[in-house]
């Protein structure tokens, strides 16, 4: 029986550094504005708070540009969390203050993906007591092998889905959130996917795409605005839908799951 709901009491963000518009990009959608950015990540943290999330804020980290994307550092269940590591080499040192801050919030141990392993947290979406995981260019089979042993030595199951093929999707993530139950919101990319057969999908509208990452918390579904006929077809189902701007980050291949890690 999947567990129904995404209940979440704290999450961890880091607001965009100086050095954020050298990040990795591939969108094509010109330089980011760091102003917009930061008032942006500040409405995202309001929304976390206003649906009663406390906030862990690490301190931006001008050596990682895309440290604001925290959520591809770790993984974080309910019964333990995970280093992840990030499969672009730009990436990895940004493990380290997610994982200092882990150890200094959680009780239990955290463990880690290790080499030849890369996973990036973008691929990982909980579904309940189901996790899929994508294969990707920054996500290899090793680390979804070592990931699918922790989750499964944890009681949870898994399975995975290769986005390889598919150059609009830079994580599973960016075409897939989990509205809890037996509820799915996908990209059209994804949307024909078998291992996804047994759920319930809502497709993202013609031409909005990018609304397929969003994020089901405590009661509420952050969407980015912008993405209308998407939002209608969530709220159909009976979610609240919280609409974010979220310009400067899609500007980054960056979606609304990434900026934050939500912890149970
Ligand atoms: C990157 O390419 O790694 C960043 N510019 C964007 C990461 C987005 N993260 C995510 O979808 N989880």
């Amino acid at each position: 029986m999947m567990e129904s709901i995404a209940r979440f009491t704290r999450a961890i963000v880091c607001p965009p550094a100086d050095s954020y518009a050298k990040g990795l990009t591939n969108a094509a959608l010109g330089p980011p504005d760091l102003t917009l950015a930061r008032t942006q990540h500040a409405a995202y943290c309001a929304a976390l708070q206003q649906l009663g999330v406390q906030l862990t804020v690490l301190p931006a980290a001008p050596a990682y540009p895309d440290s604001t994307f925290v959520e591809d550092t770790a993984i974080v269940t309910a019964k333990g969390a995970i280093l992840c590591r990030p499969g672009a080499s730009s990436r990895a040192g940004e493990v380290h203050s997610m994982h200092a801050a882990l150890e200094r919030l959680l009780a239990h141990d955290v463990a880690a993906i290790t080499e030849p392993g890369t996973v990036d947290g973008g691929d990982i979406c909980q579904a309940g007591n189901h996790f899929f995981i994508g294969l990707s260019a920054r996500t290899n089979d090793a680390g979804a092998d070592q990931l699918g042993r922790w989750l499964h030595g944890k009681g949870y199951t898994s399975s995975t889905i290769s986005i390889r093929n598919d150059p609009t999707l830079l994580h599973l993530k960016s075409g897939l959130t989990w509205l809890g139950g037996i509820q799915l919101l996908v990209a059209p990319a994804l949307a024909q996917r078998a291992v996804l057969g047994n759920n319930d999908l809502t497709v993202t509208a013609p031409g909005e795409e990018y609304a397929a990452n969003a994020v089901l918390i405590n009661g509420g579904v952050l969407m980015a605005e912008g993405y209308p006929e998407t939002a209608a077809r969530v709220a159909a189902l009976g979610h609240q839908v919280i609409p974010l701007a979220m310009s400067e980050f899609q500007k980054m291949d960056g979606g609304l799951s990434c900026l934050s890690i939500r912890v149970p």
